[in-house]
């Protein structure tokens, strides 16, 4: 990592190195069990971080509380004015950050830079919306009256998010929650640490600069647990919570239970659709990229291949070969295309989801393998594999975080491939390849994909800002980032004034005195 430019990149971030002691991050009031971060990347300890207490907890509650009070009374556009400025210092540290996501969390470099840069344009994004929080007005069916909706600031937004995309996920929500004058609390991935501590340096030094309260931003570290804390406290009026479905049902429940409101980004398994009618080439860049890119890590990822029988082999051909070219290794060397997974726990289930399709009868295609020797010392990289299986099958149907891609045969017609589409728990990406335009449409029509995101010529992955970002059934329902989505981060209220002498009641009912 050294010859990366690795410890200037966490200087310059504010991050302690393990011989300079313990990082906290600006306002975290960390006073818990010690967390080392390793990189997935070479093995080694990078840094180690204090988790936050209940008693810590308690006092960032307190802070957040009371910066609130403060901050809702600041006008839009002028909380738009804070997150340009965090946008000017993002792009000022965007080589450093993008650096720290790819060593502490795998990702290619390219890829690192890429989610700063998703960062950078959410804020410029949220800085044109400062001034566009807009209500609607209506006729009042009274006469004399006037009707009209407005958005008021919600309050504290907790956010918890995934190791896969550990700065970006962040941003989408504080970017959109400050512009619309709430304050936010943070619980990064326990194996993503450092990348909040970077953050939350970042913000506070704008804060700071700006003399705002300090709690418009605040970092909790730790396990589940400081998650639970936060599910289950009424002072928290919404939750946007990122990673597995397993996780999201726990935290869902318990926002639930005291009727909070909650963003849920909860699993994928998205699949391409290929039919006779796809551009081959297009098709395999989609599809390996999809696969492999984030080495299967995105809740984007591409796991299924459902390809028409009559290009099937020329498909599965075209893909073997781009395979055999593929390197894995060193994320921060940007000739490789794959890194490592995030640890060995997750390299544990790549194996088991191998043998297990094999053992409900799938044929690998293209081995997998964990990989040792030089270079490969942490022991978190792997080989994609390609593996021919059935929709299915119980593994199919299962969300494995890491680079195995399935790929299932269809005939006839586009709708069966959209009903093995369709045939999963998950609703969150997917796309067909076809220039026939009768297909295409019926994909994205009412009878097509039922996920919150459909591309035509386009992987599953790879999503713009711009758009609303989240997917239906068990990836939650959840809607983050462009679009409309800001409208969960504030409450609606509509208002009715009366500007006569008289009190004239609606339905036209009668109450005379
Ligand atoms: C995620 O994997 O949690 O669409 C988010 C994409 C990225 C975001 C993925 N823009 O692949």
């Amino acid at each position: 990592a050294e010859q990366f430019g690795m410890k200037e990149a966490l200087a310059q971030l504010g991050i302690k190195t393990i011989n300079e002691g313990t990082s906290t991050g600006i306002n975290s009031f960390s006073n818990g069990e010690i967390l080392e971060s390793y990189s997935p990347v070479d093995g080694q300890l990078i840094a180690s971080v204090k988790t936050t207490s209940e008693a810590d907890y308690e006092k960032v509650m307190q802070t957040a509380s009371e910066a609130f009070k403060i901050f809702r009374l600041i006008p839009a556009p002028q909380r738009g004015e804070i997150v340009r400025q965090f946008g000017d210092k993002l792009r000022k540290n965007k080589e450093a950050l993008g650096k720290l996501v790819s060593y502490e969390m795998g990702k290619s470099l390219q890829e690192g830079y890429g989610e700063v840069q998703e960062m950078i344009d959410i804020c410029d994004f949220a800085v044109g919306l400062s001034r566009q929080l807009h209500g609607l007005t209506m006729h009042s069916e009274r006469p004399g009256h006037r009707m009209y909706e407005q958005y008021h600031p919600l309050g504290i937004v907790g956010i918890i998010s995934a190791f896969n995309f550990p700065v970006a996920v962040w941003s989408w929500n504080t970017a959109l929650a400050w512009i619309c004058g709430d304050v936010c609390v943070w619980k990064p991935s326990e194996k993503t640490p450092l990348c909040g501590i970077a953050c939350q340096n970042i913000i506070a030094e704008v804060i700071r600069e700006n003399n705002l309260p300090e709690g418009i931003s605040c970092l909790i570290n730790g396990d589940y647990k400081v998650g639970q804390l936060m599910a289950n406290d009424k002072r928290i009026p919404l939750i946007s919570a990122t990673g597995s479905t397993r996780m999201g049902k726990i935290v869902a429940q318990a926002v639930a239970a005291r009727l909070g409101k909650s963003l849920l980004e909860l699993g994928g398994n998205n699949s391409i659709i290929v039919t006779p009618d796809a551009d081959i080439k297009m098709t395999i860049i989609g599809a390996v990229f999809g696969a492999v890119g984030t080495a299967g890590q995105r809740c984007t990822s591409t796991r299924r291949l459902i390809i028409h029988e009559s290009i099937y082999d020329k498909v599965k051909d075209a893909l073997v070969s781009a395979y055999g070219q593929l390197k894995i290794g060193n994320p921060l060397d940007e000739k490789n295309h794959v890194g490592p997974l995030i640890d060995t726990q997750a390299v544990e289930m790549y194996a088991k989801a191998l043998e297990k399709v094999v053992a409900e009868g799938g044929n690998i295609v293209v081995k997998g393998g964990v990989l040792s020797g030089e270079g490969y010392e942490s022991g978190c990289y792997v080989k994609p594999a390609i593996v021919e299986a059935e929709n299915s099958f119980e593994i199919v149907q299962h969300e494995t975080f890491a680079p195995v891609l399935y790929l299932l045969k269809y005939s006839g017609s586009v709708e069966n491939a959209i009903e093995i589409q369709n045939g999963v728990v998950q609703g969150l990406s997917s796309a067909i390849m076809t220039n026939n335009l009768r297909e295409a449409e019926l994909f994205l029509s009412v009878t097509g994909s039922d996920c919150g995101i459909a591309n035509v010529n386009i992987g599953t992955s790879g999503a713009e800002i711009g758009g609303a970002f989240g997917g239906e059934k068990e990836t939650g329902g959840g809607r983050e980032s462009g679009s409309d989505a800001w409208k969960i981060y504030m409450r609606r209220q509509t208002n009715t004034i009366n500007y006569t002498t008289s009190l004239p009641l609606a339905q036209g009912i009668k109450f005379d005195l």
